[in-house]
């Protein structure tokens, strides 16, 4: 329904998903990528078509479109998207796109609206995508129905929306039953955004996520998030010590008793949950490892619930604390140049100024998120040159990495074939 190749011209990829799908086949086990993977124009394309377009993509939080009406708009490479809330709660996507001549519908990020009116000649569809009039002047024959908004998938579960642009879109239906079960304390559709944070790195996506995916740089660049964040990623980490196993059998007791989950569970490599201890002592990712906000989330009575991390390939890492939650989205918008959205997320109830301050509850992630930009600026930077040549991930650090990488090029090839 959505993949539209304009029928005269010749695919501009043509002979680059073989090229990009067979480089990926040979590749060096745990090895960083080629170049081109990293800063080429027709690569990133590919990226958008066989990844981006193909994939279930984070899009947003349900609790940012509370009430009937209120819409939020994203883009996915060059597709612009609109979610909104329309009748009994129901949450739709479509391509942001006029069906008269292709005009952009909902221009603000975010907004309320009673109908979606395009905004050039006032087209107007229902909130569920039904093209409900087109002036007088289409001719006695035109056809409204025909008119509809194009929707794309969307599922929504635990509070989190996902898209897909594809016809087939991929099975996450396991991912998705044990997000709404993991996410079940934090009453998700009670939320609101505390703080947002838009941050554009000149750096490929991908070097993005690598980034995120290792904590090897953690010491030598994140002093503010290593006062609350464990270096290790679970008790499966080749690094984790025995005290970090001791914490994290005594904080499995407490998990319990509060009947919040916390097994690691992996969904392939492309989805990953877990919830560990922060630091002993420590409660939350601040600077003093104090909770952020003094109302807790849904019917959580701790804010000692560790964080409760959950990964989702290619966009989206994500810190469930018992005070407030962290979510980050990565969007591309070129080869050199990506968007990474970060929004803290409180209690809908928790009131700005008395149970929480925005300005102490985004310095860990702003410093951190600052630090990791310089990092894969720089990153992108030596790659470019000609002396760059593939290096080895370290197993013992890097295995998040490997993972990513893995789960890349598998989809890249798969998902080709299927083109
Ligand atoms: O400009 C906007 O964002 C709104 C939303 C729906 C239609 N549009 C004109
Ligand atoms: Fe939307 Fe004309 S392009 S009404
Ligand atoms: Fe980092």
């Amino acid at each position: 329904m959505n993949q539209v190749l304009t029928p005269m011209l010749e695919d501009p990829l043509s002979g680059v998903s073989e090229k990009a799908a067979s480089m990926l086949s040979n590749r060096k086990p745990n090895y960083s990528l080629e170049q081109p993977f990293y800063n080429d124009e027709r690569i990133f394309k590919l990226d958008i078509r066989e990844i981006f377009e193909k994939e279930w993509i984070f899009a947003a939080m349900s609790c940012e479109i509370p009430k009937k009406g209120n819409f939020i708009t994203l883009n996915i490479g060059d597709n612009p998207i609109v979610l909104v809330r329309g009748a009994e709660d129901k949450i739709h996507g479509f391509f942001n796109v006029c069906r008269h001549r292709g005009s952009r519908l909902c221009v603000t990020e975010k907004g309320k609206v009673a109908k979606l009116v395009c905004p050039y000649h006032k087209w107007t569809y229902e909130l569920d995508g039904r093209l409900i009039f087109a002036g007088s002047d289409m001719g006695e024959s035109f056809d409204l129905n025909a008119h509809s908004l194009k929707p794309v998938n969307v599922k929504v579960a635990g509070g989190y929306i996902f898209v897909c642009l594809a016809d087939n879109p991929p099975d996450i239906e396991a991912f998705t039953q044990s997000l709404e079960h993991y996410l079940e304390p934090y009453d998700t559709e009670n939320l609101k955004v505390a703080v947002q944070s838009d941050i554009v790195e000149d750096c490929n996506w991908k070097l993005v996520i690598e980034n995120n995916r290792e904590c090897y740089h953690c010491n030598g660049s994140h002093p503010e998030l290593l006062n609350s964040l464990q270096q290790f990623d679970d008790t499966d980490d080749p690094l984790a010590t025995p005290e970090y196993k001791d914490l994290v059998a005594r904080k499995q007791k407490d998990w319990d008793d509060m009947r919040v989950p916390y097994t690691l569970k992996y969904f392939g490599k492309r989805n990953r949950m877990t919830r560990t201890p922060l630091l002993d002592g420590v409660v939350s990712m601040t600077m003093d490892g104090k909770p952020a906000c003094s109302k807790l989330m849904g019917r959580i009575t701790s804010p000692d619930m560790g964080s409760l991390r959950i990964l989702h390939l290619p966009n989206s890492w994500n810190h469930w604390q018992g005070d407030h939650t962290i979510v980050f989205r990565v969007l591309p918008l070129g080869p050199q140049k990506t968007l990474v959205t970060t929004k803290w997320l409180v209690h809908k109830d928790a009131v700005e100024g008395v149970d929480y301050d925005p300005e102490n509850m985004r310095k860990v992630w702003d410093a951190t998120n600052y630090q990791d930009k310089v990092l894969a600026e720089e990153n992108q930077k030596g790659i470019n040159s000609i002396a760059y040549q593939p290096g080895p991930y370290s197993e013992t650090f890097e295995f998040g990495v490997i993972d990513f990488v893995n789960w890349y090029s598998e989809r890249i090839i798969e998902n080709t074939k299927k083109s």
